[in-house]
């Protein structure tokens, strides 16, 4: 198959990249670099040294004779866009290309509308170049599972059966998002669903959790394959963020009582699920949603497990509870459904496989790296001190 990864040069992009490659489709990436620009931004780096895409691309194809296609630029820019799907003619297309991190889209107003505009203009353009050019394509969107919030009820996938005053119907589930970026995953997954019934577009919106771990079997063959491992307070996410902490000998900063529940899964799983989603498309104007985790935790659970597995290996790990710096429930009710992606045949990595063999080794390698002034979160959900604030505008908005 001709595969399209978007945000190819991303924490997922790449290894789904060279993930589908591997196994004999054609593969191109678009990216416009901006994750690395945001970097600069905070004065921020992967943990794990980053080559440039372009080495990337000559590493993979020195060592598996297999070459991926690259196309530099944004998605927000039909003029760039359209012609790079036209030349392509992918027979699916992966869209990681966002603006992933919610403390990033909660800085400010401009980074909300940055973060608005990439990702929903960029989704916008991804549709119309679909329809105007491939339209048997089958796109796979990253979509996240904060787009459900923290109902009182189970969460189904996707679609909730109700019946009221008498009717029923089976209808999109209800969207209590917990921030300006996940609330642009609300807004595209309503646009993709549209155009699936306007258009005939084939579509599947992966609601993925919190994704944790660096090592695929692709990253692996050789460390100029590696990908990226924030932990910093704006684009690390939490598990990655408390075993840099412990590796550091810094207390694991868990906002408030801890009892916020997430669905999580391996860096390994999220290629395996976008690989089944491939491999078994929708129906033409199908909108389809699979929620993309394999356990949930709570933030509390997961810190203890992280000091358990630090304390094994001889580091003493000390657990803060800080004020939170965001407005989420910190005590809730969580039941995700995740059958479908199983029954397409999942074969879940558990985090207590993962935890010690993988991580803390990766993250110990690297220790010399970390940055501890990064660590803290300096983003604040109701705007009263957000140090993060800079002078140097992503868009002008
Ligand atoms: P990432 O920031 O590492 O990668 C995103 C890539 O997209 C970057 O390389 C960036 O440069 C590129 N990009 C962003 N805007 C673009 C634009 N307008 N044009 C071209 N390229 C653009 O993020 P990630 O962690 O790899 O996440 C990928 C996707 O998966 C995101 O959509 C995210 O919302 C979703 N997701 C991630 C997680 C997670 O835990 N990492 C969990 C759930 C969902
Ligand atoms: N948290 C802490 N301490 C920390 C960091 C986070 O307690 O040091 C808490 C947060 O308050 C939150 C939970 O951990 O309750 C998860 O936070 P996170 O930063 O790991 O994840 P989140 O902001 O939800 O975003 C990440 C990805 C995003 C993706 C989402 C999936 O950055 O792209 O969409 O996970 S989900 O959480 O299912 O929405």
């Amino acid at each position: 198959m001709r595969i399209m990864v978007l945000g190819g040069d991303g924490y997922l992009g790449w290894p789904t990249a060279m993930h589908l490659s591997g196994r004999g489709h054609t593969v191109a990436v678009v990216d416009n670099m901006a994750r690395r620009a945001w970097d600069y931004e905070f004065g921020a780096e992967s943990l794990t040294p980053l080559c440039s895409l372009q080495e990337r691309i000559a590493t993979w194809q020195t060592l598996t004779g297999r070459s991926i296609a690259a196309y530099i630029g944004d998605l927000t820019d039909y003029t760039f866009f359209e012609p790079a799907v036209r030349d392509f003619q992918p027979d699916a297309i992966v869209h990681y290309g966002e603006q992933r991190a919610a403390p990033y889209s909660m800085i400010d107003r401009r980074h909300a509308v940055f973060t608005q505009v990439n990702n929903i203009v960029g989704t916008l353009n991804v549709l119309y170049a679909i329809a105007d050019h491939v339209p048997d394509c089958h796109l796979v969107k990253l979509g996240t599972m904060g787009e459900y919030g923290t109902p009182n009820i189970d969460i189904e996938e996707g679609f909730i059966t109700i019946t009221h005053n008498g009717r029923t119907d089976t209808l999109p589930y209800p969207k209590q998002p917990g921030s300006f970026y996940h609330l642009s995953k609300v807004h595209d997954s309503h646009n993709i669903m549209f155009c699936c019934r306007i258009w005939g577009i084939r579509a599947t919106d992966l609601n993925q959790g919190v994704v944790y771990g660096v090592d695929t079997e692709e990253t692996a063959i050789d460390e100029r394959l590696a990908t990226r491992f924030d932990y910093d307070g704006v684009f690390g996410t939490v598990l990655n963020r408390f075993i840099v902490q412990a590796v550091a000998g810094l207390p694991l900063t868990v906002y408030g009582q801890g009892g916020q529940t997430r669905g999580f899964l391996d860096i390994r799983d999220t290629l395996a699920c976008v690989e089944l989603a491939i491999l078994n498309p929708p129906d033409k104007g199908e909108y389809r949603v699979f929620n993309q985790f394999t356990e949930q935790f709570n933030v509390l659970e997961l810190a203890q497990a992280v000091k358990a597995a630090g304390e094994e290996l001889g580091m003493p790990v000390m657990i803060h509870n800080l004020p939170n710096p965001r407005v989420e429930r910190e005590s809730h009710y969580y039941n995700a459904a995740h059958t479908k992606l199983l029954d397409l045949g999942l074969k879940p990595h558990y985090l207590n496989e993962t935890l010690i063999d993988s991580m803390f080794e990766v993250v110990q390698q690297h220790r010399s790296r970390i940055k501890e002034e990064l660590v803290m979160p300096g983003v604040d959900w109701r705007r009263t001190h957000n140090e993060v604030a800079v002078t140097g505008a992503p868009v002008a908005a």
